[in-house]
């Protein structure tokens, strides 16, 4: 007898467990990701509140005494070599305290306020008893501080990422003209990803030349925070997007402790006007990233330009909505959101973060929509996702056209989106 949907996704978050957190993938993911686990506990939390506790707890655990959360967590018991960049290659421990997990440097979009939030809200009591929120409260805010305070190179209120991986979309588009200006790396590295993935669908070689020698040098520099040691520098709007969302939750979570939400809500708010006002382009109606180097947008139609439709009260939410049922995105029509403008001659239907689409980006989308009382067309991209995972399993992505499934199977984010949408 076949197994329902639902059945079959609580089979992909428990097979990946690996007893503290879970791994997005066996193979090509085998330690714990950073944005991956907060879209986990949220698929989790349905499951087992408990472990969609831990799975949050585990990764603050490996939280930097600068506020950090590292990107990579690295599973002790997962041979060294197993990925590529590994514990040797980021050398965490000389900036960490000794017994600290070695991880990467890098940081990944921070949604992790939200997903506490909600987890929480699965199993208030169970949380309380097992002091969730008071535990994870302060290194929440410390994370943040870290965003707001080391990273705003730019100067304008907003949150720079250094290197394509702390986008969560390596190889988007709108990266091609930063990363053009970076010399590849001359070290000598074998790419483990490609023993698990079509190389026709992953990151070219001159990009990973390109990742290595920009992870090297932050790491040559103590991951020290200081512009002038980043080639990479931009203003991304996903990133600043999940903030603010954040910064919302970080408010309600005040609230259940006891504390005052102003703060947090004054912070949401400044987020949300630096976004609008500045990365915000009425003509395209998207948000671009902006280059803090050259000062100019990166004009482009990555999909990370509708994310901020999760932010609350967001000004321009109709010009966004607009954006998502026209030409380039189509979503009120094929109901999944190509991480990629469609009628870009840049558009890759197979190619990771050039055109696929992502479950988790729907799952964020359908959100956004939700909150701005987009109900129907929420309605299409929830019944787009759950089709698609039942036709092709919990695929890493999928060709927004074709619907066929492509990068690695049982994919955890995946099955935890379906599993919170089926909720
Ligand atoms: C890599 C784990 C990560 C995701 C990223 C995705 C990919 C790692 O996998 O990056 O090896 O390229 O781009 O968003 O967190 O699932």
């Amino acid at each position: 007898m076949s197994l329902g949907l639902r059945e079959r996704a609580s089979r992909v978050l428990l097979d990946n467990w690996h007893g503290q957190s879970t791994i997005p993938a066996s193979g090509l993911y085998p330690h714990q990701w950073s944005w991956d686990s907060a879209f986990i506990a949220l698929g989790l939390r349905h499951l087992s509140p408990r472990r969609a506790q831990r799975e949050l707890e585990s990764l603050f655990g490996a939280q930097w005494p600068d506020g950090r959360v590292p990107h990579i967590v690295f599973d002790a018991s997962t041979p060294a070599d197993a990925y590529f960049p590994g514990p040797a290659f980021w050398q965490s421990a000389a900036v960490t305290a000794p017994g600290h997990p070695a991880t990467s440097g890098l940081i990944q979009p921070p949604v992790h306020a939200l997903a506490a939030w909600e987890t929480f809200r699965a199993a208030p009591e169970l949380a309380r008893e097992r002091g969730f929120l008071p535990r994870l409260y302060p290194r929440l805010v410390a994370w943040h501080r870290y965003l707001t305070g080391r990273r705003d190179f730019g100067g304008r209120g907003l949150v720079s990422i250094v290197h394509p991986w702390e986008s969560g979309m390596d190889n988007s588009p709108a990266w091609d003209t930063p990363l053009s200006r970076v010399a590849p790396t001359t070290s000598l590295f074998t790419r483990r990803d490609l023993q698990h993935a079509a190389a026709g669908e992953r990151p070219t070689d001159l990009d990973y030349g390109r990742y290595v020698r920009l992870a090297q040098t932050y790491r040559d520099h103590g991951y020290a925070d200081d512009l002038a040691t980043h080639a990479f520098a931009v203003e991304d709007p996903l990133t600043n997007a999940l903030l603010a969302a954040s910064e919302a939750a970080l408010a309600d979570i005040a609230v259940e402790l006891g504390l005052d939400p102003a703060p947090h809500l004054a912070e949401l708010a400044r987020v949300r006007d630096a976004l609008a006002d500045t990365l915000f382009d009425g003509g395209d109606g998207c948000f671009h990233a902006r280059d803090v180097h050259s000062g100019q947008p990166l004009r482009c139609g990555s999909v990370a330009g509708l994310i901020p439709l999760v932010v609350p009260g967001l000004p321009v939410a109709d010009a966004l909505v607009k954006t998502t049922v026209g030409p380039r995105f189509r979503l009120g029509e094929i109901g999944l959101p190509p991480s990629f403008d469609l009628t870009d001659a840049m558009f890759e239907a197979t190619r990771y973060w050039r055109g696929p689409a992502w479950f988790n980006i729907g799952w964020l989308l359908w959100r956004g929509l939700r909150l701005h009382g987009e109900h129907e067309l929420a309605a299409t991209v929830r019944a787009g996702l759950l089709s698609a995972a039942d036709d092709v399993g919990f695929r890493e992505y999928v060709d927004p056209l074709t619907r066929n499934g492509h990068g690695a199977s049982d994919f955890s984010w995946t099955a935890a989106v379906i599993l919170d949408l089926l909720a």
